[in-house]
């Protein structure tokens, strides 16, 4: 099978290690035992610019997720790491310090520095960085354009926007968010192979990543959430019974009003774009117009529980692909 996911970071990250075991498509293994392929498209709206490194957190935590690099325990960063660079540039006095810039991470952030002040656009960067990491699916960036999310707070000063990294890091997502936004969404275009991939797709999988600034982000790049809306998708709750599994992603909800439950994240999603849903059991009563709801375990506890909750989202397209094809 053919199976694009639109992914941003941990909760992606994580789901992505069971679907890849699920399809068998893990390139690092000898004999490429399937012609399944997974194609992800990562967030860029958490890409920041920092002491004059182009930094990709979503694309980088699915490459060393999948790569075996990652930070296990934080989920984003590399293992073994160290902040020597880090220490030093505070030395100096150089802001921010609020960002975790580790020793190892930062080679990648050279590298990519150096491709795209080379003219290379994102995607050959990924790809160059991908030929490290082996991550066993194909990682595009949604698009090669600069997309940022920001986010519009009132901190006592007045409205200011504050770059995503900032809130998320140094704020903890604790300043109430007004707004949103991604800076450049409007005139970015889907990264290439992006639409291709879509299109080729025998479904779409929305992991458990933030529905806002992560799935969200993807599907306000022009072009993708039409592409994708016209095959068949399978999302995979990242709420589970009223709260998010990891990180804040309720205080992203709370920014766009919308409730932080498994329900009105599959209705903010859309029924145009969302056939099915996967809920924990603690959200069994989730009834959606137009979106077909199944529950089961949903916390990614161990390889063995997110390769089912992998499974789970495979078979319910397939399911109700075929259930399309009847309808005609
Ligand atoms: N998250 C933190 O909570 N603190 C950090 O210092 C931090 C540094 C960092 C460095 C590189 C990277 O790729 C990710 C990093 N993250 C950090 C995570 C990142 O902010 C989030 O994972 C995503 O942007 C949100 O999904």
């Amino acid at each position: 099978m053919r199976i694009v996911v639109p992914a941003g970071g941990i909760g992606g990250a994580r789901f992505l290690q069971g679907l890849r075991a699920v399809l068998g498509t893990d390139a690092a293994a000898e004999e490429q035992t399937t012609d399944s392929s997974i194609t992800v498209i990562g967030n860029t709206g958490d890409d920041i610019t920092l002491f004059g490194l182009r930094i990709c957190p979503d694309l980088d935590t699915v490459m060393y997720t999948l790569g075996g690099g990652i930070n296990e325990e934080q989920g984003w960063g590399r293992a073994d790491e160290t902040f020597t660079v880090k220490e030093e540039l505070a030395a100096y006095g150089m802001k921010p310090t609020w960002f975790g810039l580790g020793d190892r991470d930062t080679a990648t952030h050279i590298v990519r520095a150096q491709m795209l002040a080379a003219g290379y656009p994102l995607s050959t960067v990924t790809e160059a960085l991908c030929d490290r990491w082996r991550p066993g699916v194909r990682l595009l960036p949604m698009t090669d354009d600069q997309v940022e999310t920001h986010v519009v707070v009132d901190d006592g000063g007045g409205r200011r926007a504050i770059h995503f990294q900032e809130w998320w890091i140094k704020h903890r997502a604790a300043l109430p968010a007004e707004q949103i936004v991604g800076v450049g969404a409007e005139d970015a275009k889907p990264a290439p192979g992006v639409l291709a991939a879509i299109a080729e797709a025998d479904a779409v999988i929305l992991p458990p990543s933030n529905p806002v600034v992560s799935v969200g982000s993807v599907l306000g790049v022009p072009g993708i959430r039409e592409a994708m809306a016209a095959k068949t998708v399978v999302g995979v709750s990242p709420i589970i019974g009223g709260a998010p599994v990891r990180g804040m992603a309720d205080a992203c909800l709370r920014a766009i009003g919308v409730e932080t439950s498994a329900g009105a994240v599959a209705a903010h999603l859309g029924s145009d774009l969302l056939d099915g849903w996967l809920v924990d059991e603690a959200d069994a009563d989730t009834d959606v117009e137009g979106i077909e709801v199944r529950s089961r375990p949903l916390y990614m506890s161990d390889p063995a529980a997110t390769e089912a909750i992998a499974r789970a989202a495979l078979d319910l397209a397939v399911e109700l692909a075929e259930k399309g094809e009847e309808r005609g």
